[in-house]
């Protein structure tokens, strides 16, 4: 061990001249590095099950494929697998929790939720002296069910789905208020149809109208932070989409709501490292959810690849440390599931690093 201490170090102090040779501190970008933020997305450690009771996921386009043993079975569980985790990430980080999370509420009541329901998320997160984001949970639900939630034609359903997002920003502002760390609500909905919709319209009024009356709450932006996130296609939604890039792109535009771009959320060609210039130079955030899609949006675990490496550097080109949120988002149930977060995170992490 000690012998192995020593050897990092000679390596390093070797290093450190190479790249001071390249006019490069190394001290200077460890420094840096050791306070960039990435949020750990808490659903990879039970299969984005949550804890309402239910079997876990079911449609919404999206999907978890693996059955290794260890799935965390409550919450008290998925927060000590999440504190290993960390402890293998240099850093201190925030935790990404999804509505479905909740802890004593009654069963599947999302558009009732309220702080109560994540004391415990709160304590442990000032106790570990992390940071927390939110998202609300439009799937796996009885009222989900159409495939349709915050632009669903059943004004019911609709209605249901608005308070549930309600209920989510008011939940995160708390969750910043009490940890004194921003908070990002994020709201990704699976909308969309798997054959040919003859109306492509009519939803996005509505889903635009749901987003107004939404985002309509005001809150104090130093401590909640809005995010919307687009889709190209869903497993049941391969033709239409109703959350488009191009419709939370309008959306967004001029306003304070950020973009919230999923590494796995576009067409697999297309670059989301071109794309940071192009959003910041109109705006001032922009949310990340990096994965790893391969032949679609398969949500693999994320590795120190050339895509990352590029968005990476396209942040650093760009100095936009400060403006680009580093949040994870891959499910993989087929390799240990502590794993999967220490191997993605620290991915990501070195990706910056280099
Ligand atoms: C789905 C989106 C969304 C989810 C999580 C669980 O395609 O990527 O972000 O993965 O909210
Ligand atoms: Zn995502």
């Amino acid at each position: 061990m000690l012998q192995n201490k020593k050897n990092i170090e000679q390596a390093y102090a070797l290093a450190q001249a190479r790249y001071r040779e390249l006019g490069i501190d190394t001290e200077k970008i460890l420094d840096q590095i050791s306070r960039l933020k990435i949020s750990l997305h808490c659903w990879q450690g039970d299969d984005v099950g949550g804890f309402e009771g239910n079997d876990g996921l079911s449609g919404g386009g999206i999907q978890v494929t693996g059955n290794y043993p260890g799935k965390a079975r409550c919450a008290g569980e998925l927060r000590t697998d999440l504190e290993k985790a960390l402890s293998l990430l240099p850093g201190k980080h925030k935790v990404n929790v999804h509505a479905i999370y909740a802890e004593n509420s009654s069963t599947q009541n999302r558009h009732q939720l309220d702080i109560s329901h994540f004391s415990e998320w709160i304590s442990w997160a000032k106790k570990n002296r992390l940071g927390l984001d939110f998202n609300g949970s439009f799937f796996s639900h009885p009222m989900a069910a159409s495939g349709f939630t915050l632009s669903s034609s059943d004004e019911k359903i609709r209605r249901y789905w608005i308070n549930h997002a309600k209920a989510c920003r008011k939940i995160a502002y708390a969750m910043a208020r009490e940890l004194e760390i921003p908070c990002i609500c994020n709201i990704w909905i699976p909308d969309g149809s798997k054959d040919i919709p003859v109306d492509r319209l009519e939803p996005r009024r509505r889903l635009k109208n749901s987003l107004d009356e939404i985002l309509n709450e005001k809150y104090d932006a130093a401590y909640l932070r809005d995010a919307v996130e687009s889709k190209l296609f869903g497993i049941g939604s391969e033709s239409y989409v109703v959350g488009s890039h191009e419709f939370y792109l309008q959306y967004t535009a001029g306003g304070s709501t950020m973009l919230c771009f999923d590494l796995g959320h576009f067409h697999p060609t297309e670059s989301i490292a071109d794309k940071i210039s192009a959003i910041l130079l109109f705006r001032n955030e922009l949310l990340l959810h990096v994965s790893r899609g391969v032949r679609w949006d398969s949500d693999h675990v994320v590795i120190l690849n050339d895509e990352i490496l590029s968005l990476m550097r396209e942040i650093n080109r760009t100095d936009s440390w400060r403006k680009v949120h580093i949040a994870l988002d891959y499910f993989d149930a087929s390799i240990n599931r502590i794993a999967a977060w220490a191997i993605g995170g620290r991915a990501t992490l070195k990706a910056s690093l280099l």
